[in-house]
């Protein structure tokens, strides 16, 4: 790995820090830039109380010189503004693990009696940290002319209708909306959706697409299952709390399908006029634009009680009241987003160096 990147931090600890090393010396970092993709992280209907306190900002605590990289390791911090909240407060254990959250298995992997020390870590907040770090590696993609960018298709079973405009033309207008689709009568039903689903104190799921343009054929190689930029692509994505599926391009709908109107017919000068391959061929870039679906679970914090057992008495109970987002899909996307630019990134410079 020639790009890598780790972060510590707790949800409701001083702050979100983020490693990143491996990036080339002279790379002109802009600070907003990051700035502006923890702000579209921090956004989005549904979102619940605590985006309210925070007001995610990066502080560069090393690897920059006057603005520039000096190839040593970049320390990426993002505080958080509720930590003086939690810092006097009297918090009984909790006990009780919430279903589809890693409370439980956390707690037993470290024998942990207050699931607290495990949700700390597991939260979604550390997501944050992972955003600074990859608006990073955006800019050193669009160096090269690499442009990262998504949108939301599904919310719970709201889906936006099928069209065949052109994927700028779908990032660009999910930009303009609150819950990141480019179909404007999905997104009001959506919207409902989500208002219902509040109301409820339930949590809704949805389904991410993700888009790399620009890619040059050559990122990843076949030569070793490690190496593969699918399998690279995989490991990062399900790492995003929430994510359960992948697919590249039309996946599923392939695996349907005969190989004859599967497979990208080639034409003169190496081109192509389909891209159900979604970018990649034998784990290498081949020119096309990536595309990546991804099924993010619903939130497993609900108001609504779910049921559960008691771990310190051993009782049948349900889960106790948390503050919680009802839908994060499109805060989700922008995580989404940044775990694709570190693979890239780290990809790009593998394949033409840094020094
Ligand atoms: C999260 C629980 C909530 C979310 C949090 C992820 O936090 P709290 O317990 O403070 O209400 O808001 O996400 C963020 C704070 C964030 O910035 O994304 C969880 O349990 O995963």
């Amino acid at each position: 790995m020639t790009l890598r990147f780790v972060t510590a931090g707790e949800s409701h600890g001083p702050a979100l820090v983020a490693l990143l090393e491996g990036l080339p010396a002279g790379l002109v970092v802009d600070t907003d830039a990051i700035d502006q993709d923890l702000a579209r992280r921090q956004q989005g209907y549904g979102r619940g109380a605590r985006q309210r306190i925070e007001q995610d900002r990066v502080r560069v605590l090393g690897g920059l010189v006057h603005g520039t990289t000096i190839g040593a390791p970049l320390a990426l911090l993002v505080a958080n503004r509720d930590y003086e909240n939690w810092c006097d407060r009297e918090v009984p254990p909790w006990t009780r693990p919430r279903p589809g959250h890693a409370d439980l298995p956390g707690a037993l992997k470290y024998g942990l009696s207050d699931m607290r020390l495990v949700a700390e870590r597991a939260s979604a907040r550390e997501t944050a940290a992972r955003v600074a770090a990859g608006a990073v590696a955006r800019q050193l993609l669009q160096q090269v002319d690499i442009t990262i960018g998504s949108y939301v298709t599904a919310i719970g079973p709201i889906a936006m209708a099928p069209t065949e405009e052109p994927h700028g033309v779908l990032i660009e207008r999910a930009r303009q909306s609150n819950v990141g689709c480019p179909d404007p009568a999905a997104a009001e039903r959506m919207r409902h959706l989500i208002d219902e689903t509040r109301l409820a104190g339930d949590s809704l799921g949805g389904i991410v697409v993700v888009v790399a343009q620009g890619l040059m054929p050559g990122l990843g190689t076949h030569v070793q299952w490690d190496r593969r930029l699918d399998g690279r692509l995989a490991q990062a994505l399900f790492s995003v709390q929430s994510v359960k599926g992948m697919e590249i391009g039309p996946a599923f709908e392939n695996a349907r399908a005969l190989g004859t109107s599967v497979h990208d017919a080639l034409y003169a000068g190496a081109t192509r006029r389909t891209n159900r391959a979604g970018g990649l061929e034998g784990g290498i870039t081949n020119g096309e634009p990536l595309v990546i679906r991804l099924a993010h679970k619903p939130i497993p914090t609900t108001v609504a009680s779910i049921p559960t057992i008691d771990l310190q008495s051993g009782e049948q109970t349900g889960t106790q009241y948390q503050r919680s987002d009802v839908c994060a899909v499109l805060a989700a996307s922008v995580v989404d987003e940044a775990m694709t630019a570190i693979v890239l990134a780290d990809a790009l410079l593998e394949r033409y160096g840094g020094d």
